[in-house]
């Protein structure tokens, strides 16, 4: 699957805090038990990720919403096997719970 989301990173490691905590909308694209993340469709089709960033593998990934954050709706929370922990954006319940599916089953 892939579409927006808004995107943004909390922990670089085991109760260590992300640098650059800012919201991001992304183009992410779920595919092979790995997100990859693009400024847009178009970069997608030319294949340049976001600032270069490696996609995240999802093997070992936890998934839920993220009911301890309170800013903003719709928000799920994905913590990797490496204890890094990122949250997402969806732009309504639906859009968030389908994404929140697809990443926990890949
Ligand atoms: C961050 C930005 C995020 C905010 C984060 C800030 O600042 O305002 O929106 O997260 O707060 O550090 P900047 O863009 O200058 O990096 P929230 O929207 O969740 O508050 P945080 O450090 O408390 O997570």
């Amino acid at each position: 699957m892939e579409g927006y989301l808004g995107r943004k990173h909390d922990l670089e490691g085991p109760n260590k805090k992300a640098s650059n905590r800012s919201w991001n909308n992304l183009y992410c694209v779920l595919r092979n038990n790995e997100l990859t993340f693009y400024k847009d469709a178009k970069n997608l089709a030319m294949g340049v990720p976001y600032h270069g960033e490696e996609p995240l593998g999802l093997r070992h990934a936890i998934c839920e919403v993220a009911a301890d954050y309170k800013k903003k709706k719709h928000v799920f929370k994905l913590r990797l096997s490496n204890g890094s922990e990122w949250l997402f954006h969806g732009k309504d319940e639906e859009e968030m719970l389908s994404w929140l599916q697809g990443v926990s089953t890949a």
